[in-house]
């Protein structure tokens, strides 16, 4: 199919906001489903029938296909290329740029689901819509991500409401003040939901690093069923430092589209004192995204005895900018508002009552 390109000013260009339109044509409405792009053909422009569309006054916060290793995180969700918006300005903008899904015919379909992947970071954030004609506004959100980061690639199951012979998804990615901001998405799928089976690792909820921890840490995780029926055939893996320590199944079962905890009945030993890597892997038959199935976290124990021998001293001087060993800060840092540990010069009077450093808090 050739493709041409065409370039639109909506309203006066000089004037704002203007809107930008890089639309291109003779495209057939995608009929085959399961339908993905990983956006991994083409280089630096968008892959065929896609369109983008840019609302402010900056058409530099524009999605780009790149390759993994540019932007945080400096990966592709699967294969080597991604889509990025990504700006850094120190002057306030207010821009928004859309990027859009080929025509897609989805009369066929009986639940058509959107499937997909994004991260964001900064100032950045996300919101996705869907049109049932080429001709008609934007409806309301499907998804709205506020900004905030998400560092590590998320993925996403989505129903499509109002399904047309001539549906599009838009993905927004709105750009507020100044700074830096970035939106990453890929492996974006459209496809049946009914027999859609999908189980994910959301989260590993415990251990959490700290002091003492013990030989018998429970592990916490959160899972969800991310497909059309319950599931109920869950197999979990719980290694720790890449030593498988148990394999358990899930007892009960997982509704469709929700969460539930799971609390392994075999504790891991995190005595010693160290950083360990825990990996929790959920599997299920037919099992379509297998790049959800795991998560790793690291969980580092700092053993403290207790202190016997007296007197006993803390003058600060040992550990630069950072609080002393098993010493404890509660609370968030939220500003000032947090004990730090600074030079004798800084802070009233600007002096340590012994050696060079003290602890501080600004209120
Ligand atoms: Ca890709
Ligand atoms: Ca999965
Ligand atoms: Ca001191």
């Amino acid at each position: 199919m050739k493709t041409k390109f065409f370039f639109l000013c909506v309203t006066l260009c000089f004037l704002l906001p203007t809107e930008v339109s890089f639309a291109q044509e003779d495209c057939d409405p995608i009929t085959t489903f399961p339908w993905h792009e990983g956006f991994e053909d083409n280089d630096t422009i968008l892959p065929s029938c896609w369109t983008h569309k840019i609302w402010g006054n900056d058409p530099d916060w524009v999605w780009t296909v790149a390759p993994y290793s540019t932007g945080i995180p400096n990966t592709a969700q699967e294969g080597n290329y991604k889509v990025r918006s990504y700006y850094n300005d120190s002057s306030v903008h207010l821009n928004s740029s859309m990027l859009i899904t080929p025509v897609l015919d989805l009369s066929a379909l009986n639940k058509p689901m959107l499937v997909y992947w994004h991260t964001q970071k900064d100032k950045g954030s996300l919101r996705v819509y869907y049109r049932n004609n080429t001709t008609e506004e934007w409806k309301t959100y499907l998804q709205t991500f506020t900004s905030g980061n998400i560092l590590d690639w998320q993925g996403e199951v989505v129903l499509l409401p109002d399904k047309s012979a001539h549906y599009q998804i838009g993905f927004e990615s709105v750009f507020t003040g100044s700074g830096t901001a970035e939106i990453q998405l890929d492996n974006i799928r459209v496809m049946e939901f009914d027999n859609f089976v999908d189980v994910e690792v959301v989260k590993i909820i415990t251990p959490n690093s700290g002091h003492n921890l013990t030989n018998n840490e429970p592990v916490k995780v959160l899972l969800k069923n991310n497909g059309s029926d319950p599931l109920t055939e869950l197999t979990l893996k719980l290694e720790l430092d890449g030593a498988l320590i148990t394999t358990e199944t899930l007892t009960g079962s997982i509704p469709s589209l929700e969460q539930v905890e799971h609390i392994f009945a075999t504790t891991v030993n995190l005595f010693a004192e160290g950083t360990y890597q825990i990996k929790v892997t959920a599997i299920a038959e037919n099992d379509y995204i297998s790049s959800n199935n795991s998560k790793t976290i690291n969980v580092t124990n700092i053993f403290c005895p207790k202190i016997t021998s007296f007197p006993w001293h803390e003058g600060f001087e040992d550990n630069g900018a950072n609080i002393p060993k098993c010493w404890t800060l509660v609370g968030s840092s939220d500003g000032d508002h947090y004990w730090y540990i600074v030079p004798d010069t800084i802070g009233t009077p600007p002096t340590a009552h012994d050696g060079s450093f003290k602890a501080r808090i600004l209120l």
